[in-house]
C-alpha cells in the first residue's frame, strides 16, 4: 500500500491561506446548502473556471505562469485538474500521477482557487472496475488536503453503459474513505452516460432524484457539448438544479468530441441557465490541444506568454470573458 507515504509531502500539508481577494479569501469552506452550493457564511456561490486537459499529455499547459493567468487575468474561481485513469494515465504510474494532481492543486491553492480533483475515468465506463485505484489515489489526495478549504473531490468524471444503482454503489464505496481524512470535503458524482443525468442513454435526472446517494455533501455532474447537445439536454439541466445540488464539470461549445465549429448561441442559453440557478461551471479545457474546444493556439504551452486573448482560439476568447464576468 502506498497511502500518502508514496509521496514527497508529508501527509497533510497544513492549511495555505489564500490571497486577500481570492476566491477561496472571500468564500472559504464551502458546502451543499439545499441544492446550491453555500460559502462559509452560507450565501450561495456560483464558482466558474477551467478544466486542464489530461495531465499525462499537457502537463506543461500548467506552469506557475499559466495559472497566474488563469487566477488573475481570467479571474477564474476553480480550476478542475484531469488526472486521467486509462488512456497512460493513472494506472501506468500512480506516483507520478499523484505527485503531478498534487502539484497542480498546491499552485491553484496558493492562488486562492478552488480545485476539483477529476478521477477522470472515462473507458472503461463502470467506475467500478477502477475502485481499488480510486480509493489509492483519493486517500492520497484527502490527506494532503484535509485542512484546506479549497477542494472538491469528482469521483467519477463519465460513466457509460451502466446503472445509476451501479454508480451510486461506487459512490457509496469511495466517498466514505475520502471523509475519513477530509470530512468536511464536497464529493462530486458521475452521472449515467458520459454525466449527462442519463439523457444519453434514453433516461432522465428522475433516478437520481429518487435514489440519491447516501451522503452529505454531495453534488451531482452534468455534461454538455453546445453543438451537440440541444433542448433536451437544457430541459434536463434545468429540472435537476431545482431538484439536486449539480455541478457541470465539464462543457464545450462545440460537438461532444470537443472539436468543430463552436455554437456559441447554444452555449449562451446554458451559460445563462447556469447563472440563473447558480451552478458552478468548468469549461473544457484549459490547453493547447489542436482542438476547438482547447482554448490556447497550438504551441502556447512551448513559450511563456499566456494573458490576454491573443493566444487564445475563438473559444478560449469567448471562455475568457465569461470566466471574467
Ligand atoms: C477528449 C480530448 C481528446 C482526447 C480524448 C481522449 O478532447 O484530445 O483524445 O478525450 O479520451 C469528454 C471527456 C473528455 C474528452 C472530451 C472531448 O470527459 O475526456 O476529451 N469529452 O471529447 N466527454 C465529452 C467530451
Amino acid at each position: 500500500m502506498a497511502g500518502a507515504q508514496a509521496n514527497e509531502g508529508p501527509p497533510s500539508r497544513g492549511a495555505v491561506e489564500a490571497p486577500a481577494g481570492s476566491a477561496v479569501a472571500r468564500n472559504g469552506q464551502l458546502a451543499v446548502c439545499g441544492e446550491r452550493l453555500c460559502n462559509e457564511r452560507g450565501r450561495a456561490v456560483q464558482l466558474r473556471g477551467m478544466s486542464s486537459h489530461g495531465t499525462q499529455w499537457y502537463e506543461r499547459c500548467l506552469t506557475d505562469g499559466s495559472l497566474d493567468a488563469l487566477a488573475q487575468d481570467w479571474g477564474a474561481d476553480v480550476l478542475r485538474v484531469s488526472t486521467y485513469v486509462q488512456e497512460g494515465g493513472y494506472e501506468s504510474d500512480p506516483e507520478r500521477f499523484t505527485r503531478i494532481a498534487q502539484r497542480v492543486v498546491d499552485q491553484a491553492v496558493e492562488r486562492g482557487m478552488y480545485a476539483v480533483i477529476d478521477w477522470h475515468q472515462l473507458d472503461p465506463g463502470d467506475p467500478n472496475e477502477n475502485t481499488e485505484l480510486a480509493k489509492r489515489f483519493f486517500t492520497d489526495m484527502a490527506s494532503r488536503y484535509a485542512d484546506q478549504p479549497n477542494v472538491f473531490y469528482e469521483i467519477a468524471n463519465e460513466p457509460s453503459g451502466v446503472e445509476w444503482a451501479d454508480i451510486k454503489s461506487y459512490a457509496e464505496e469511495v466517498i466514505p474513505v475520502i471523509r475519513e481524512h477530509d470530512p468536511d470535503g464536497v464529493a462530486l458524482v458521475g452521472t449515467r452516460a458520459w454525466s449527462s443525468l442519463g439523457v444519453s442513454e434514453g433516461a432522465d435526472e428522475q433516478e437520481v432524484v429518487d435514489d440519491p446517494v447516501d451522503a452529505d455533501n454531495v453534488m451531482y455532474t452534468f455534461h454538455f457539448y453546445a453543438a451537440s447537445h440541444d433542448e433536451r439536454y437544457l430541459e434536463a439541466l434545468s429540472r435537476a438544479a431545482d431538484q439536486l445540488p449539480v455541478f457541470v464539470t465539464e462543457f464545450g461549445t462545440q460537438d461532444a468530441a470537443g472539436e468543430g465549429e463552436n455554437d456559441f448561441d447554444a452555449a449562451q442559453r446554458y451559460l445563462d441557465l447556469m447563472a440563473e440557478k447558480g451552478i458552478s461551471w468548468t469549461n473544457w479545457n484549459y490547453s493547447d490541444d489542436e482542438r476547438s474546444g482547447a482554448v490556447f493556439k497550438p504551441g502556447t504551452c512551448d513559450g511563456d506568454q499566456w494573458s490576454g486573448t491573443e493566444v487564445l482560439k475563438e473559444a478560449g476568447v469567448w471562455i475568457r470573458e465569461r470566466v471574467k464576468g
